[in-house]
């Protein structure tokens, strides 16, 4: 047993820089990640996809923070600014904007492990012993100082953060790895399409959930190793992980332990697991509990007045049941259900709002019917439009419609202009 006394963690904690890796694209997001990066992506009424991770650092005592961005990174920067910029250096916390820069070559940051490689010099002016890299790209509540603890105590080079996932989910989607006992681990794969299952789990598989923890020499080392090899994409999950498994101590870190007592975490990687992910929140018991107080999640919300629900001159209330209903908004003389709207929406008269996803700023004229919808930032739905209830209808008109029949309604299909919200 490792010691876990507040003061062995806090050191730890201390001793930490976290590097959030949020540049990627969510290219399966479609249209949502167009002009955002994925971890800009709102989710759960108020947040951001970025904000859990973030959360979960300072939540679990992590204060030097890195974000690394890359792909359409101006409504992640100018939420980082807003949100996340009050951080006293002077008081050992921080959260820095890492943008590529060019800093090392004229590339770009071409996979992860050189996103990292290319802030070497940053990371290593803050003097941490242990450099956790974290995806920016999932929501999930995890107590890094428990992973943290593992790490020492187990005396990995690396430790590489694992939940059991069913094959076909992770076959092409997450790197898959085989473990021995004591969960060293001794096979790496990245999206492999026929991943091996867990033995005696024939329907699992141990999946990665892009989370890492490093010695800061060792990964150091390695990048530097790395970046001399050829033919590598440099990449953590597809180089890094496979060539450094053979010769040193690299072990898995099974977030379902008994370590963690609200394992939550979900992968918005596709329209279908986006939506569902944000219906969880409107249950009547979330599995993830955004109102707990002791792990609050924070985020950037502008000043505005509080949602108002109206009942007037005619039979239609304004009312909104099991929903989440965000700061700005005015439900007038129309019913939500099992819906969330993000700041600043306006639901007018006669309408019916089931289980959908409304960003800020989105107006739903008079008459409407909607059901299993995403509606983007800024969309002015016209009075008497009725989506979700035929799909062939819904594609005519140019909607995207999802797998699992979930509508994707954006500013650009409905002919409307940009901008200005
Ligand atoms: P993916 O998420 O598919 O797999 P990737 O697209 O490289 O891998 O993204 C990893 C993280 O890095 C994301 O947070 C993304 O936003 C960010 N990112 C991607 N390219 C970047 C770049 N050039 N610069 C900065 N940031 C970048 C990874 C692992 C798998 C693991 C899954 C779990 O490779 O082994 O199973 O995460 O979701
Ligand atoms: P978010 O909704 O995540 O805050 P924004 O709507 O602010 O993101 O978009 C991020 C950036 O992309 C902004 O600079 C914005 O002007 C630009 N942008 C957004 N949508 C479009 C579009 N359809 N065409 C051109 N630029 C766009």
């Amino acid at each position: 047993m490792s010691d876990k006394s507040p003061r062995y963690i806090s050191n730890l904690t201390r001793d930490t820089y976290a590097l959030i890796l949020a540049g990627g694209r969510g290219s399966r997001l479609h249209e949502l990640t167009t002009w955002r990066a994925k971890p800009a992506l709102y989710f759960g009424g108020k947040f951001r996809i970025i904000d859990f991770p973030l959360s979960n650092c300072i939540n679990s005592g992590i204060r030097r923070i890195g974000v690394v961005t890359q792909y359409k990174s101006h409504s992640l920067i100018r939420h980082l600014v807003r949100g996340w910029g009050h951080f006293k250096k002077e008081l050992g916390e921080s959260v820095e904007i890492l943008p590529a820069s060019q800093r090392f070559s004229e590339n770009w940051y071409e996979g992860t492990a050189d996103a990292v490689f290319q802030n070497i010099d940053i990371i290593r002016d803050e003097l941490p012993k242990f450099v956790m890299i974290l995806s920016g790209d999932h929501i999930y509540r995890m107590d890094y100082a428990n992973l943290l603890a593992r790490h020492v105590e187990t005396g990995a080079k690396m430790t590489v953060c694992c939940m059991k996932v069913p094959l076909e989910e992770a076959a092409g989607a997450f790197g898959v790895m085989s473990v021995d006992e004591d969960y060293r681990i001794k096979g790496f794969t990245e999206k492999p399409a026929n991943p091996d299952p867990v033995p005696n789990e024939p329907d699992l598989c141990l999946a990665s959930m892009g989370n890492y923890v490093f010695d800061t020499e060792f990964l150091f080392e390695q990048l530097a190793r790395d970046a001399e090899t050829s033919g590598s994409e440099r990449d953590f999950g597809k180089d890094i992980i496979p060539s450094i498994i053979k010769d040193h101590d690299v072990f898995a870190y099974p977030f379902q332990s008994s370590e963690n007592e609200h394992v939550y975490w979900r992968d918005v990687g596709t329209l279908d697991s986006f939506w569902e992910a944000n219906m969880e929140m409107v249950a009547p018991v979330p599995a993830l509990n955004l109102y707990d107080r002791k792990w609050p999640i924070w985020t950037y919300q502008e000043q505005l007045p509080p949602a108002k629900f109206v009942w007037e001159d005619h039979d239609r209330r304004g009312e909104a049941i099991n929903s989440v209903v965000s700061g700005g908004c005015i439900v007038s003389g129309s019913t939500l259900r099992r819906s969330l709207c993000f700041s600043n929406v306006r639901v007018h008269s006669y309408g019916l709002i089931e289980e959908a996803v409304i960003l800020p700023n989105v107006e739903i004229k008079r008459h409407c019917k909607l059901r299993k919808v995403i509606i983007d930032r800024g969309c002015v739905i016209p009075e008497g439009t009725v989506i979700g209830y035929d799909h062939d209808e819904d594609r005519r008109r140019g909607f995207r419609v999802s797998e699992k029949g979930v509508v994707l309604v954006t500013r650009e299909m409905l002919g409307q202009p940009v901008g200005g919200t």
